[in-house]
């Protein structure tokens, strides 16, 4: 299978950790230059980027938190002036200050390459027809697979989120031969297919290039199976990115971590502690070609391991293993990250008192729902069904209205929900079990 920038993917551990560093020297120097809250850090400790000398050194630097984004909104940790910022996404968090994530073109430059990297590592080429089926807006994935397949010379299909049987006939009309999109979405179509008679060997379909929410091998087989087709995991974040930082290869053991931009670390994410190469902790990255937006120790919330043991396909980039879970409460439903803060801010609006709330996301028929548990008020009897029903609909519109997607809501009674809590905590993700 062919290596795209073999002189980075390939090159010797020694090396790479050499190019790290000085890549690392100027990243923290323009942190440190251009934004004042990695300034106000450096100042705070007594230290200058010039004293960071060797991985070590490093771990003295403090992570910084999805928070820290959010108190610098829209654009307090830009590096770079807007005149040279060429385009602009935000996260998809629920929340009412999203990230706001710039790109210079030189950034643009190098996401389109390592997504083109992971085509070609999945084994895909100009001779083939991607259907990217994420959406185009402000979210990172469409647009950052589509400049990768560009890059390449595929064809690319923007086909967004149309409805789903419009999906299919581009598939078969335009004969698509991969599709990128979301594990859960995948099943969507693999489910309508099959609704509809529609045998997918007849389909020109080959791979699928799939991420941005948690999957197991189970949903893996599922899909692969159902569709007839080859996937491969992809993942990113989009506040250092976007998909590219790391993917998977046709060896199919875990995704090559694009290193010579991205510093990865394992850390205990109670006690912070550094963890050795193996063990299971949560990702915690640096950018090292970011001009825009330079991020320093970030803590993505994710749950992997890292494996450098040589991988059969040559390239000596770090394996990340699937991503089994999040160290925080975050959620992800049809590919948006809902945060129960937020949650819990909108009940606030609508109740005025601390509100009790379980947050549920299931799995039926391969349709992700999310539904919220809430108290009922302390002043209606659980009998007064009427005003109950006016109250529901009341949180049901505006959680839905404000999350952006359908949320179902069911009342409880405080010692139901009490005993709810207690068994399962705040949130509840029935969808893995
Ligand atoms: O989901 C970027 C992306 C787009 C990745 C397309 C892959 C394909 P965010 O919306 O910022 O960005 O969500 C990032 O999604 O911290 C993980 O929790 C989760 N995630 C992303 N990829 C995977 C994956 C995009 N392959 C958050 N497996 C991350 C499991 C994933 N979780």
């Amino acid at each position: 299978m062919a290596i795209l920038e073999k002189n980075f993917e390939c090159c010797q551990r020694d090396e790479l950790g050499q190019l790290q560093l000085e890549r690392l020297q100027s990243s923290l120097n323009r942190a440190y230059k251009s934004v004042s809250f990695y300034r106000h850090i450096f100042d705070q400790k007594k230290i200058v980027p010039e004293d960071i000398r060797n991985p070590s050194d490093f771990r003295h630097l403090p992570f910084t938190a999805r928070h820290d984004l959010q108190a610098n909104y829209p654009y307090g940790m830009f590096a770079v002036p807007l005149r040279e910022v060429v385009r602009i996404h935000t996260t998809t968090e629920t929340s009412d200050t999203p990230t706001v994530i710039g790109y210079t073109r030189n950034d643009l430059k190098n996401w389109a390459n390592l997504i083109a990297r992971f085509l070609t590592a999945a084994g895909v080429t100009d001779e083939d027809v991607i259907q990217v089926s994420f959406h185009y807006g402000l979210f990172t994935g469409a647009f950052g697979l589509h400049h990768g397949a560009e890059r390449i010379g595929a064809s690319v299909i923007p086909a967004s989120s149309q409805q789903t049987d419009k999906q299919i006939r581009i598939m078969q009309d335009y004969r698509s031969t991969v599709l990128a999109t979301t594990p859960s979405y995948a099943l969507i179509l693999a489910e309508r297919l099959e609704a509809l008679g529609i045998d997918p060997k007849t389909l020109m379909l080959k791979k699928g290039l799939l991420g941005a929410e948690l999957w197991s091998d189970k949903t893996r087989r599922d899909i692969e199976q159902r569709l007839f087709i080859e996937t491969f995991d992809s993942y990113g974040v989009s506040e250092l990115m976007g998909p590219g930082i790391a993917g998977e290869c046709s060896e199919h053991a875990g995704m090559h971590i694009a290193e010579d931009h991205f510093l990865p670390e394992i850390i205990d994410p109670l006690s912070c502690e550094v963890l050795p190469p193996g063990a299971t902790g949560e990702l915690v990255l640096t950018t090292l070609t970011r001009e825009a937006f330079p991020l320093i120790r970030y803590r993505t919330g994710d749950v992997t391991s890292l494996d450098y043991s040589p991988c059969a396909c040559g390239r000596t980039m770090v394996r990340m293993q699937r991503v089994t879970g999040r160290t925080d409460d975050v959620l992800i439903v049809k590919g948006i990250n809902i945060l129960p803060q937020y949650i819990e801010t909108i009940l606030l609006e609508i109740e005025g008192g601390v509100p009790h709330y379980q947050i549920v996301a299931r799995r039926d028929h391969n349709r992700d729902s999310l539904e919220v548990r809430v108290q009922v008020p302390e002043n209606v009897s659980f009998d007064e069904i009427k005003y109950q029903e006016l109250f529901r609909e009341r949180v049901r519109t505006t959680l839905s209205h404000r999350l952006g997607m359908r949320v179902e809501v069911k009342l409880l009674e405080r010692k139901t929900l009490e005993d709810e809590l207690k068994k399962s905590g705040k949130v509840l993700d029935l969808r893995l079990l």
